[in-house]
């Protein structure tokens, strides 16, 4: 699978008869797409048989790295077994149960119960689905807006597109599903006033909430939704200041929080869901992605007590669901993902001894004159490039250079993600220090080859 020829004539099959996800389709023809054959432990190998570091985790995702034997077996083993079977119609099977009860275990305690998808668009759509349906029940069915932010991403259907904050995602949904109102995302670094602390910043895009809150009417907002650290819209990690006030206006309205933890969850910060690592009591958490590592699709929303109890007063259909809601295989591998994450003790690890590690390894970054600021939480970072360190100034054109830099990345062999000219990683938890230097060594060359190309841009 690595010679030119068979790589060129994947690219061309993949040209003729492959639509690719937020992908400009003209560009990708002529350029060709990279053609990824193999993963193993923090690698990928492309056809050309290049090795390279996987600074992204897949997309924000294979948390225990790639080519786990034991993931596959797991699958294999449930497939011989019992390879589907539906979860609709009062039918139940062990894997479901058995993945439900982990879960309930590694929630925060008021939340015992899930509903499962396979993709974080589709778990978005069930709570959103889920909170309007509470306040009907609550005999309140007014209450219909969701308050999210700007530049959010909370996936890629109708209803989760709409509840994200992207521009470009909303100009692809005509027209925008109906109920949803955008605030300040807590991006100190991009959207501080000169002199603002991040303390006061994060007290102030907290309150945005309530401003909205207010300019809709209390009496019609149903939730408030966010991502603990906003991941796809370029790893934004609010100060400290932010989520006890988000809390706070949570509790004073009497609203419910949605969690959307697709890439938060399963250890990501070092606790198994960052709104532990936060202190916040959101009433639904979803989740995706590293649930099963990325080796099966398999997705969820965690529900807590309250919601559940409102749905069993009911006493009739929740008129919502998946074929593959609970799907055996992607259960069964997600609870073996759990527990090799328990045993490798891979979530205490960020918090101890890989969070602190990628922090070390980004500072050291902080002074090269492309970088205006580095920042991370747990094992998720970024690294912003800026023509001006002083004045926070962007390159005209934005994300160009991030690309030309996201390129040097690839060449010399690691993988990071460009959010415009923001660079951004996720790597797997199994990072060792041998994975850090590797990173460090790398990020030094792309950074100084991405200078020397935009040099003339540069301030004086
Ligand atoms: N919520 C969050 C916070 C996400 O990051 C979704 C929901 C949607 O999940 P699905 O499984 O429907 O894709 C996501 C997905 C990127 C990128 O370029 C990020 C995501 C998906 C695709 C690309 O960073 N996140």
């Amino acid at each position: 699978m690595s010679n030119r020829f068979q790589t060129k004539q994947i690219q061309q099959l993949d040209s003729r008869h492959h639509l690719h996800p937020f992908t400009t389709h003209q560009s990708l023809r002529t350029a060709g797409p990279r053609v990824i054959v193999k993963g193993e432990g923090p690698y990928i190998f492309d056809s050309e048989g290049k090795r390279i570091l996987d600074g992204m985790a897949g997309l924000w995702t294979t948390n225990i790295g790639y080519g786990s034997k034991e993931l596959a077996q797991a699958a294999y083993d449930q497939m011989v077994e019992l390879p589907f079977y539906n979860t609709f119609f009062k039918t139940t099977h062990p894997p479901v149960v058995a993945l439900s009860r982990k879960l309930a275990e590694i929630a925060p305690p008021n939340i015992n119960q899930v509903f499962y998808g396979s993709s974080g668009s589709e778990s978005n759509d069930t709570a959103i689905r889920l909170i309007r349906h509470y306040w009907v029940l609550k005999g309140e069915p007014k209450r219909r807006i969701i308050i999210s932010r700007r530049n959010a991403y909370h996936g890629s259907t109708i209803a989760a597109g709409s509840m994200g904050g992207m521009p470009h995602v909303h100009a692809h949904t005509y027209p925008l599903y109906e109920g949803f109102r955008h605030v300040i995302d807590p991006y100190w670094y991009g959207e501080s006033f000169a002199g603002e602390t991040p303390e006061a910043f994060g007290l102030r895009a907290a309150r945005a909430f309530e401003e909205e809150i207010l300019r809709s009417g209390p009496e019609n907002v149903a939730a408030i939704a966010a991502e603990p650290v906003q991941g796809a819209g370029g790893v934004k990690i609010a100060p400290d200041s932010y989520w006890p006030e988000v809390q706070r206006i949570v509790d004073k309205y009497g609203i419910l929080l949605l969690a959307d933890e697709v890439i938060t969850g399963f250890g990501r910060v070092g606790t198994w869901f960052a709104s532990e690592y936060y202190g916040i009591r959101p009433n639904l958490i979803t989740f995706a992605k590293a649930a099963t590592s990325g080796y099966i699709a398999l997705s969820g929303v965690l529900v807590d007590d309250n919601i559940v109890e409102a749905l069993m007063a009911e006493n009739d259909d929740f008129n919502h669901g998946y074929t593959f809601s609970g799907h055996p295989v992607a259960c069964a591998v997600a609870l073996k993902n759990l527990e090799i994450m328990e045993r490798e003790r891979l979530v205490p690890r960020v918090k101890e001894k890989t969070g602190p590690a990628l922090a070390k390894l980004l500072a050291r970054f902080k002074d090269h004159p492309l970088v205006g600021e580095v920042r991370s939480v747990g094992m998720l970072g970024a690294i912003e490039l800026v023509a001006d360190k002083k004045t926070r100034k962007r390159f005209a054109d934005p994300g160009r250079v991030g690309l030309i830099c996201r390129d040097h990345f690839f060449r010399e062999g690691f993988i990071m993600r460009a959010v415009w000219d923001t660079m951004v990683c996720a790597p797997p938890l199994i990072w060792t220090d041998a994975e850090f230097e590797e990173a460090g060594a790398v990020i030094q060359k792309a950074l100084d080859m991405t200078l020397s190309d935009v040099k003339g841009e540069m301030a004086a």
